[in-house]
């Protein structure tokens, strides 16, 4: 099940959140009404005809002026409170603690690394539902926003000051997010596709991602391999199991890049189609991001295509 739906929370911070965002919204319609209706009477009731005078302009009238003082103050308090309850409907988090889940923001895609047991995926974030998970949020570049609206609040990762937030997902489902904050030209294709799990599940989905890429068995699949490591592919990607990449991060693991249902952080499906429009071209797929356009021929993307495919 695939759900994107903000008004149908998966954790009680969540809830809190939905909550006082609704309150927010009714109480500041009905204020709207409210104002934008007496302005509107006035004008129609008290509007200057031909023959009447100025109307007698009224100064230091401190009773309204104490009304309408303290009203909007008493709606701020009463705003506050709600909100420090919203935030306390998780505990802070503990920044002295592990995280569960460490993401990185690249312009303009999603590392996820989970330090407990060394797996690095990207854009999309399996977790095990319905516990708390420490996230730890952190930025390469520019500021982005981790923002997955069902799980729990959004949060800023800023270079170089890593911010934490607990998420959760009561429901196993798929949870889509998205960039939260305008991070350079491709920001909106910034999508994330949370995969909550059972804990079986979530430990075969680590265990499979741990194991070394495999190697290839087609001869396209080994040219393809070959093609990998002589071209730059392998500055940039790291894939388990290549000699000398490991540290590779300018983009996302490809390691297990088969298993993940879509490119480039949503862009296009992950279709033997859509990895060859990818390599032929991705300034063209997705204007202004940081591959560059390799000018592969043919033969060439074919083969490095049934290698990215070969890898489970
Ligand atoms: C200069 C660094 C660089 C080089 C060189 C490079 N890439 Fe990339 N690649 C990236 C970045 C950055 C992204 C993420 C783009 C985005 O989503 O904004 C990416 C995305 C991808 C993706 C999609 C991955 C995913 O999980 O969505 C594939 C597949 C890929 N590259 C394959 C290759 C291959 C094959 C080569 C060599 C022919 C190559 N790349 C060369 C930086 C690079
Ligand atoms: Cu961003």
């Amino acid at each position: 099940m695939v759900t994107s739906n903000v008004f149908h929370p998966s954790s009680a911070l969540a809830q809190a959140i939905v909550n006082l965002f609704k309150f927010a919204f009714v109480l500041s319609a009905v204020i709207m009404l409210l104002v934008g209706g007496l302005v509107t009477y006035c004008i129609l009731r008290f509007k200057g005809r031909p023959d009447h005078p100025d109307p007698r302009p009224f100064y230091g009238h401190t009773k309204l002026e104490i009304v309408w003082t303290v009203i909007p103050f008493l709606l701020l308090v009463c705003l506050m409170v709600l909100t420090v309850k919203a935030m306390n409907a998780s505990d802070p988090p503990d920044k002295s603690k592990a995280p569960d889940i460490v993401v990185v923001g690249h312009q303009f895609w999603w590392e996820a690394r989970y330090p407990r047991s060394g797996v690095v995926t990207a854009n999309e974030i399996h977790l095990p539902a319905g516990r708390p998970l420490l996230f730890r949020l952190e930025s390469v570049d520019v500021i982005h926003d981790f923002w997955v609206a069902q799980l729990g609040r959004k949060m800023d990762m800023i270079p170089g000051h890593p911010n934490f937030a607990w998420l959760q997902a009561d429901q196993p489902a798929e949870y889509r997010g998205a960039c939260s904050e305008f991070c350079g030209v491709q920001h909106a294709w910034m999508q994330i596709r949370v995969v909550a799990e059972s804990a079986e599940q979530f430990a075969t989905w680590e265990k499979q991602q741990l194991e070394p890429a495999p190697t290839p068995t087609t001869p396209s699949a080994e040219r393809g391999a070959r093609l990998f490591q002589q071209m730059t592919c392998v500055n940039c990607h790291a894939i388990r199991g290549l000699p000398g990449n490991a540290d590779a991060r300018a983009g996302p693991d490809l390691s297990h890049l088969a298993s993940r249902k879509t490119l480039a952080a949503g862009v296009i499906e992950n279709t033997p189609e859509g990895l060859t429009r990818w390599l032929k071209n991705p300034q063209h797929v997705k204007p202004g991001n940081l591959m560059p356009n390799m000018f592969l021929t043919d033969a060439q993307t074919e083969d490095l295509v049934s290698y990215l495919q070969s890898l489970k």
